[in-house]
């Protein structure tokens, strides 16, 4: 019989503007995964838009989760998170599904911020639970803005020099993840990804879109999550993924969308397990 991985998907369900839950269950769902949603907060639209609602659903989410106590997953794939309790809960999760499965693994997309700012409904006391959390992740993927954030470095571009990056790999792994792969460090006319997990630091370089469109970071931890579920080797995953938002960013300058809009990944989405 063949076995379907199962992933339970934290994150918020945003109405408009292709990121979070949008993205991460049709792309799991295209790569053969069962993705479990786990709502953190309903927003009409993401919050890169200037008016948008937000409901957020720490409330019902101990419940929720604690339904689930009597389920196993092969991944815990987490990314928005909308309160303090939230974190606390996760942690609780993580540790529960680690001791029922100690084969599980956890990719934390630690999302809190881009180009050296936070998104509006995060602040300080928020980045030091997600510091916390990481503590109980197998895998983290922050952007270079959420590196910086969690290592305590100050921003100062997406441009790091190949030291500093693999400095701040190495003090993200002192947070007490096994594995970090910090995205999107830009180098004139392409972009890296490092995963580092602790023995030779590995950079894959990917075709560099100048335009920023949002999402492209839930887009790249769902593809990785996709091939991670499909037992591909953590830096094989990241090349996978890298070579699809590649692919997808390109498509996108193309058709010249704005660029709130996110990234148009539903044409090229049959084509993805042609990646893997
Ligand atoms: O793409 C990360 C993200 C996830 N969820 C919400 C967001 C953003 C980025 O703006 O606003 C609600």
């Amino acid at each position: 019989m063949h076995r379907v991985p199962r992933v339970a998907c934290i994150n918020d369900l945003s109405g408009y503007g292709r990121c979070s839950l949008t993205t991460a269950l049709p792309v799991l769902s295209v790569m053969g995964v069962q993705a479990c949603p786990v709502p953190t907060a309903v927003l009409s639209k993401h919050t890169g838009f200037t008016n948008f609602s937000f409901t957020d659903l720490t409330d019902g989410m101990a419940a929720y989760l604690r339904s689930w106590n009597d389920l196993d997953f092969d991944m815990v794939y987490s990314g928005f998170l909308g309160s303090e309790r939230q974190m606390s809960l996760l942690r609780q999760f993580f540790q529960y599904q680690k001791s029922k499965n100690p084969d599980c693994m956890i990719l934390l997309d630690t999302v809190m911020g881009d180009c050296g700012k936070l998104y509006s409904t995060y602040n300080r006391a928020l980045c030091d639970s997600m510091r916390e959390l990481v503590a109980y992740a197998d895998i983290i993927t922050p952007n270079v803005t959420e590196a910086c954030l969690l290592t305590g470095t100050p921003y100062h571009g997406e441009a790091l020099h190949t030291a500093e990056a693999v400095a701040m790999a190495e003090s993200l792994l002192t947070l007490g993840c096994r594995a970090a792969v910090i995205t999107g460090i830009v180098r004139e006319d392409i972009i890296c990804n490092l995963t580092y997990t602790g023995a030779e630091p590995e950079f894959s370089v990917i075709h560099r879109t100048k335009s920023l469109f949002s999402g492209t970071g839930d887009l790249f931890a769902s593809v990785l999550c996709g091939a991670l579920a499909n037992r591909k080797p953590l830096a094989d995953a990241v090349q996978i993924a890298g070579r699809f938002l590649s692919d997808v960013t390109q498509y996108t300058l193309g058709q010249q969308t704005p660029l709130d809009e996110g990234v148009l990944f539903e044409p090229l989405l049959r084509n993805i397990c042609e990646y893997l």
